[in-house]
């Protein structure tokens, strides 16, 4: 009967649904994890052998050979924390001025690449990012805590001691929304059971990572099939009277959607996966 075959549909939904999120879920976790295990390589071999054993050269080719343990993940890098006391030297040893984030709204589109960047006006602290993987240089000697998105995420990450995530916002050199993962680098006298300002002050950097949404959830839907079946649209639901669109297209049935939950570790955040049939019954 026609009852049936509306049950069936309904069913077909839902499960096709809910198989995408949990594989998103999953790849995101996957890369969220050895996002992870990354900061403590810096940890260990860059604060924590004299002279260090990580400059440029050797961070991007080892994020570049393991870059298939970081699925979704567009590109990582390192910045330093440098209170303002220490900029003068902090500039003098690397060679160059820390800058100033700049967005295409502030600026002309061909004026906004890293190169062209003022330098960061006076400010308590900087995060210079020294070390990055080829796919995101542009940000190198960038400071991430002059742009909102990244300087909200410093602050969390590194009083929290957790992996963080911004919400979606329009990512440097690139036209589409995305996010970014970051942990904190501590010294490593950190106590286990640490306050927040201890981890504040304990704090040497950061890593993270970016998100390029779009591109890299259309890869991952590539690789299950039917995607000529089902339409799927990826939200941030934190703030549920603004729901933000980080992934999808305006097309399908909307007649009847399935709504699967998404878990991408930052419990802060919430995200759902919207999914509806390409075509009318
Ligand atoms: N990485 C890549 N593209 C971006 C970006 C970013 N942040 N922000 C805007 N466009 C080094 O949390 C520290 C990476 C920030 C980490």
């Amino acid at each position: 009967t026609n009852e049936k075959i509306i049950l069936k549909r309904r069913e077909t939904l839902e499960n096709m649904c809910e198989e995408r999120a949990r594989v998103l879920q999953d790849q995101f976790n996957v890369s969220l994890n050895h996002v992870h295990a990354l900061s403590i390589l810096v940890s260990t071999f860059h604060h924590g052998k004299t002279p260090s054993a990580i400059d440029q050269k050797t961070f991007g080719e080892y994020t570049e050979r393991t870059n298939f343990e970081r699925p979704l993940t567009s590109g990582v890098a390192y910045a330093l924390k440098v209170p303002h006391s220490k900029r003068e030297q902090f500039e003098k040893e690397h060679g160059w001025a820390i800058k100033k984030m700049e967005t295409e709204d502030q600026t002309l589109v061909q004026d906004c690449v890293p190169e062209n960047f003022d330098p960061a006006p006076i400010q308590d602290e900087y995060a210079p990012v020294i070390f990055a993987q080829e796919t995101v240089s542009h940000i190198v000697s960038v400071d991430m805590m002059s742009g909102e998105e990244d300087r909200e995420n410093i602050l969390r990450a590194r009083a929290s001691g957790k992996g963080v995530l911004t919400s979606p916002f329009k990512l440097l050199k690139s036209n589409h929304l995305g996010v970014v993962l970051t942990f904190a680098v501590y010294d490593t006298n950190l106590p286990p059971d640490a306050t927040d300002e201890q981890r504040v002050e304990a704090t040497i950097g950061y890593l993270g990572a970016s998100y390029d949404m779009p591109s890299l959830v259309e890869k991952l839907l590539h690789q299950l099939a039917s995607k000529q079946t089902i339409v799927v649209d990826v939200y941030d639901t934190t703030n549920a009277s603004g729901l933000i669109k980080m992934y999808g297209s305006e097309i399908g049935d909307i007649s009847e959607e399935h709504i699967s939950s998404l878990d991408f570790g930052d419990p802060s955040r919430k995200h759902e996966m919207h999914c509806r049939f390409k075509h009318k019954l």
